[in-house]
């Protein structure tokens, strides 16, 4: 699962990429994509690791990568392994960079589209001269749904496919059923005022197109990032935010390849683990185990949230909050979890 970063020229991409992954990222005006590991910041695994103060303490990781391509086959080429995209609109630039950081997003449709819409025929042609052989019956009134919405420019990801549909999907890299979130970088004096240049066009695209909209300001987040903890705080509460506008995006960018956290405390680490919306509870062990996977016998589980209320583990084993599931539970985005098992 994997995330990038892209959007119109000098909109503040490697700046996006450098504050989530620490990593330097491409020089500009260069067309490698750099490719880093950002931190999903979580309240709740701060949290825990206040509550337990052991040694380490694990946030959810996610592959990132800083596209430095803006259009055409180098482009495609770039997004192609990736599920979901973050585009940065230059917001804090004067109007012409406005309109270039708009005109991105439409270009990127209709060049997702026009692939998508190619290998479809492509492939129809091949399965209908008998060139290749169809995964199975339903395959070609598959490729003609997709071929009747793209001919329409309508995204894959807005086509309420069916599960057999879904599993077909999974067969073909297309560009069009990404995820995307839109991420303007706006100027200082924005942020506070509550408005910027291309909100009300780019809030209007987030609603009709189903895409997330999580403005941040680079030269801000910037400044923060230089702060120790304590400063920190202070000069959000100044802005009147909770947290940098990178912590939203990481989050947005988690739960946009659906994936959600379970965590575990174990004696000098409070971990966070990431599994698919929809696993199960033997599946997720695995994560942490190969030996938990095997010899699983139960979980025990309680729910972030019932945690807090009381604060502690023994708390939640007296108030009776402590599930014992079996290997098919499924488990929930915020689940602490210890494994029972025997090998
Ligand atoms: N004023 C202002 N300048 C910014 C902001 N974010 C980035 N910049 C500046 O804009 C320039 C481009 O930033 P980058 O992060 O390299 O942008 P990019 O989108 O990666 O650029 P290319 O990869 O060359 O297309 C740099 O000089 C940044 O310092 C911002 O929020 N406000
Ligand atoms: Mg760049």
């Amino acid at each position: 699962m994997k995330v990038g970063i892209t959007g119109s020229p000098q909109a503040g991409k490697t700046t996006l990429f450098r504050l989530l992954t620490g990593v330097a990222g491409s020089k500009p005006g260069s067309r490698t994509s750099s490719i880093g590991v950002m931190e999903v910041p979580d309240e709740r695994v701060r949290i825990l690791s206040e509550i337990y103060n052991l040694r380490k303490t694990t946030y959810a990781r996610i592959d990132l990568a800083d596209i430095q391509v803006h259009k055409g086959q180098e482009f495609l080429n770039g997004v192609r392994n990736l599920d979901t995209l973050v585009v940065v609109l230059g917001c804090f630039m004067d109007e012409p960079g406005v309109k270039d950081s708009l005109d991105f997003i439409d270009n990127m449709e209709t060049e997702f589209c026009c692939a998508d819409l190619a290998s479809v025929e492509s492939r129809l042609e091949r399965l209908k001269l008998n060139k290749a052989k169809p995964v199975n019956q339903m395959e070609i009134p598959f490729l003609e749904k997709c071929k009747e919405a793209l001919d329409r420019e309508v995204p894959l990801r807005d086509i309420g496919f069916l599960p057999h549909e879904l599993n077909l999907v999974s067969n073909f890299a297309f560009y069009s059923s990404k995820t995307v979130i839109l991420a303007p970088n706006i100027a200082e004096e924005h942020l506070t005022s509550g408005s910027y240049p291309g909100m009300e066009q780019i809030s209007k695209i987030g609603e009709d197109r189903g895409y997330k909209v999580v403005p941040f300001s680079g030269t801000v987040e910037e400044e923060i990032e230089s702060l120790d903890e304590e400063s920190r705080t202070e000069f959000l509460n100044t802005y009147g935010i909770t947290q940098p506008g990178t912590a939203r995006i990481a989050q947005a960018a988690y739960e946009a390849l659906g994936l959600i956290s379970f965590f575990t405390v174990n004696a000098d680490e409070v971990r966070a683990w990431t599994i698919r919306l929809g696993t199960r509870a033997k599946e997720a062990a695995g994560k942490i185990h190969s030996d938990m996977e095997r010899g699983f016998i139960k979980a025990e589980v309680v729910s972030f949230d019932d945690f807090s209320k009381v604060g502690s583990v023994k708390e939640c084993r007296d108030k009776g909050l402590i599930r014992l599931e079996g290997k098919d539970y499924v488990v929930k985005d915020g689940d602490i979890v210890h494994i029972r098992f025997n090998v």
